[in-house]
């Protein structure tokens, strides 16, 4: 097989509500969708990366620039197999994986269209029914933090993660310890602690939270396996884990004891496969994290989480909790479980809204 022809379109989706974590406060996503034409049939991916470098080294404007004047040459006029082909073929552009992820994920879907397969089977997924959590964003008072929390709980959500920084951190567990006693509940640092913090590492041991995400800093392997010696809580990994070498290195040293796996980050769904496989053989669980995606990257991350290790509940949730209306039909919705029924139809199983994707585009690019 091979790609005929490459459709770049950067769509702009305004949040239904701010999302504030401890680097950005987002209103609108910038969001790149790759459309992927192979013979006759189209194949979706949608690139993760945020509008600042401030999550990851990359942006919408890098990742934009990599797919057109790099990853596309490489991948033009190639023959491969297999979608898990894709991966070697870009092996020369180091680093950039959402840009890569971006084309790899539409591959992946169109060679399941035309195999006439849901992608989650073509990736080898067991599961038929996915469980959700909930990302909640820093808010500006501690009432509205338990308020959002209630809205999560009574949908069905079925475990609550809220964003922590320094100062926006202990109180709010505690708040929501005191109302919520008994929920699967967990923290999402994103980078914004140091070794210095350790006393308030130490404090938040108390809560009996599933995990603490991402405390230090967003390469820092050696300062998690010190806190982690430290710790009751697991602590689980999400920046830190851009590859297969780096989910290694970090498991054998004990820098975490769960991982959180988000497509664009790790390069795709080959790389996904090999780091869940990995955390597969050697005990640790992982789960499907969020980059405030459209119905695409949803419907990508639904695939995914089929995976038998993806065990426990990820960052993958109804598309109402972001868009007014998003990009796919039907949208994602969750059910009273907290869960998502995974589509039965061919490749991502959502079909592309093309109007309303064409009426947000504010820019396109056809690379053949
Ligand atoms: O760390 O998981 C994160 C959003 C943007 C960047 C990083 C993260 C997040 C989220 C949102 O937590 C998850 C979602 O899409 O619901
Ligand atoms: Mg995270």
């Amino acid at each position: 097989m091979r790609v005929d022809s490459l459709r770049l379109r950067e769509i702009h989706l305004k949040l239904v509500a701010p999302f504030e974590t401890s680097f950005d406060r987002t209103t609108e996503r910038r969001i790149i969708l790759a459309e992927a034409s192979m013979n006759g049939v189209s194949g979706w991916g949608e690139c993760t990366a945020g509008e600042s470098p401030f999550y990851s080294p990359e942006d919408t404007e890098t990742c934009w620039h990599v797919l057109r004047n790099f990853v596309w040459p490489m991948l033009k006029g190639k023959e491969f197999q297999s979608a898990a082909d894709v991966w070697g073929l870009l092996e020369q552009v180091r680093g950039h994986n959402m840009a890569k992820a971006t084309v790899e994920t539409a591959i992946w879907d169109a060679e399941a269209k035309l195999r006439n397969v849901p992608l989650w089977k073509l990736v080898g997924g067991e599961r038929t029914e996915i469980p959700c959590g909930v990302s909640i964003g820093i808010k500006e008072t501690l009432d509205e933090l338990a308020a959002a929390v209630k809205k999560e709980l009574d949908a069905g959500y079925q475990r609550i993660k809220i964003k922590i920084k320094p100062g926006r951190d202990l109180a709010s567990v505690q708040r929501l310890r005191q109302d919520f006693p008994r929920i699967k509940l967990m923290v999402d640092a994103n980078s914004a602690y140091r070794k210095e913090d350790w006393a308030l590492l130490k404090q938040l041991d108390g809560f009996y939270l599933m995990m603490i995400e991402q405390p230090l800093g967003w390469d820092d392997l050696y300062g998690h396996v010190e806190v982690q010696k430290g710790l009751q809580t697991p602590i689980c990994l999400d920046e830190c884990i851009h590859s297969y070498e780096q989910a290694e290195a970090a498991i054998a040293l004990g820098a975490c004891k769960i991982i959180n796996i988000k497509l664009g980050r790790v390069g795709g769904m080959l790389q996904t496969k090999r780091i869940h496989d990995l955390c597969q053989r050697k005990g640790i669980p992982v789960w499907c994290g969020g980059m405030l995606e459209s119905g695409i990257g949803r419907a990508q991350n639904i695939a995914m989480s089929t995976l038998p290790n993806f065990s426990l509940p990820g960052d993958v949730t109804a598309s109402k909790r972001y868009w007014h209306e998003d990009v796919i039909s039907p949208e994602v919705t969750v059910t009273s479980q907290g869960t998502i029924r995974v589509p039965t139809g061919p490749g991502i199983g959502f079909e592309p809204r093309i109007d309303r994707i064409q009426s947000i585009t504010a820019r396109q690019e056809f690379l053949s």
